[in-house]
């Protein structure tokens, strides 16, 4: 049976490429043209294809080998003689062709026919691209290290490969980091960089540009630059609306009793003012220790679930919206609570909040019961998992059985990350927040 060697093309002006992988094993069918193994210069990486058909009968060489042109690369066994050449490769989107090679090494054992072969692909040189910081500036405008395959695959993913980490030797990127990218990606873990420059150009959405307007042209204006809170913050509603799934349910909490509580602490002069948020803080730590999923995390693919119940509460502020947390909310009473949260609050409106008070939350209320609303759709503060919206009390004639009864109705809006829990999970938490604030003996049970 006829034996063929395959040889290195001519490979240009580069002399002792490596060998960084090997594409094909002994045994294996092998087409004319296809990649056998990848070679890496200091400027460039090239598949080398075969220019023979036939059984793989040996691989000359092995990862890490110097090539030139010429070297022994393979024999093939059974092998068809070659085809006409077909063209090379056009350059894609973002990647040249450096002088395609007119020549393979190739000829029967012993008896040297050197036939014209298909140049092969050589990925050259992408411009350079600023680093992301996910690779820690450790390869500044670098090229991405990916062989021709690789670079293929992430094109047909729309992978952007500046961006993905290379586990390969010198960060080589593989095709499972393409893979591992695209999957943490889609689980919202990774934002590339046109997701995160989206908001501004509409880019990862392909949406319209932002309207721009002369406002000036239909009656007088003022321009008032946001302030930096509000910047920050908007930011932050921004990327979690648009990343999160989010769902809101919406329920009551019969708080008749609970407020007749509220006022005869307050009348006794307790030491602080008896807040309802105090009393929602107090049940929410209750029921986030009865459903552990709402206090937790998406890390990946994983959820982390807190064993500890730090408690984030909105409050308003003239610079914008902050939201200041309260530690350990289930190991604290009422009184305590209602006079830290007041203290937290009077913080935050004196622009007196220190960083660790704004930190660790793993859950948020958002109050407007002081102002007025009926219901309303708060958006989950990442990486927190769900959201209280108050609204305000309302008396409502509620059926006892035997008649209607005048009842204070506190409205709650419960938002939660859909990827994270689900309708009937979410409206169980309601529901037993509801019970607990109806009668709040429950929270001993
Ligand atoms: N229903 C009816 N009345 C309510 C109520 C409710 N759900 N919640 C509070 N109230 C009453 C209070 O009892 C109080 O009345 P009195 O002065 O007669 O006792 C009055 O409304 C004002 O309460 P408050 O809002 O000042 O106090 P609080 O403890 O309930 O809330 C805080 C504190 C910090 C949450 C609040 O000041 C605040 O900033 N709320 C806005 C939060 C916000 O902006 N959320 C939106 C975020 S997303 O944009």
């Amino acid at each position: 049976m006829a034996l063929v060697e395959v040889r290195v093309p001519d490979i240009g002006n580069f002399k002792d490429v490596a060998v960084i992988e090997i594409l094909v094993q002994p045994g294996q069918s092998i087409k004319l043209e296809q990649s056998l193994l990848t070679v890496e210069s200091d400027k460039a990486s090239m598949e080398i294809p075969s220019s023979a058909a036939g059984a793989l009968r040996e691989m000359k060489v092995k990862l890490g080998d110097k090539l030139n042109q010429g070297d022994l690369i393979a024999v093939l066994e059974g092998a068809a003689v070659s085809s006409p050449p077909v063209p090379p490769p056009l350059p894609q989107a973002g990647e040249g062709t450096l002088s395609p090679p007119p020549l393979a090494g190739e000829g029967r054992v012993g008896e040297a026919q050197p036939v014209p072969t298909p140049a092969p692909a050589i990925a050259a040189a992408l411009p350079p691209q600023p680093s992301p910081a996910r690779r820690g500036g450790s390869e500044p405008s670098s090229l991405p290290h990916a062989s021709p395959s690789v670079r293929k695959f992430a094109r047909e993913l729309g992978v952007p490969l500046a961006e993905v980490q290379g586990s390969g030797p010198k960060g080589r990127i593989l095709q499972e980091d393409v893979q591992s990218f695209t999957q943490a990606v889609m689980t919202g873990a990774v934002q590339t960089q046109a997701q995160v420059q989206g908001g501004a150009g509409g880019g990862a959405f392909n949406l319209l540009p932002w309207p721009q307007v002369d406002f000036a042209q239909f009656g007088p204006i003022e321009r008032k630059e946001l302030a930096r809170i509000r910047k920050i913050s908007g930011a932050n509603l921004h990327r979690n609306w648009v990343m999160i799934p989010h769902v809101t349910n919406h329920d009551e909490a019969d708080i008749t009793d609970l407020e007749a509580l509220r006022v005869q602490l307050n009348s006794e002069q307790v030491g602080v003012k008896v807040t309802m948020l105090a009393f929602v803080i107090k049940a929410a730590a209750a029921a986030l220790g009865k459903f552990p999923e709402f206090n937790a995390s998406l890390d990946g693919d994983a959820l982390i679930l807190k064993r500890y119940c730090h408690i984030g509460f909105a409050a308003d502020t003239p610079n914008g919206l902050m939201v200041p947390v309260l530690r350990n909310a289930g190991q604290k009473g009422v009184l305590q609570i209602a006079q830290e949260s007041a203290e937290l609050a009077r913080k935050a409106r004196e622009s007196k909040l220190a960083a660790a008070d704004m930190q660790g939350g793993c859950f948020s209320i958002s109050s407007l019961g002081g102002i007025g609303g009926t219901h309303f759709t708060p958006i989950v503060n990442a990486p927190e998992v769900a959201i209280l919206g108050l609204s305000r009390a309302y008396l409502k004639p509620v059926w006892n059985g035997q008649a209607f009864a005048p009842r204070l109705m506190l409205p709650l809006s419960l938002s939660y990350d859909h990827r994270v829990i689900d309708g009937a999970a979410a409206a169980r938490f309601n529901a037993h927040l509801a019970a607990l604030l109806a009668d709040l003996r429950r929270i001993v049970l």
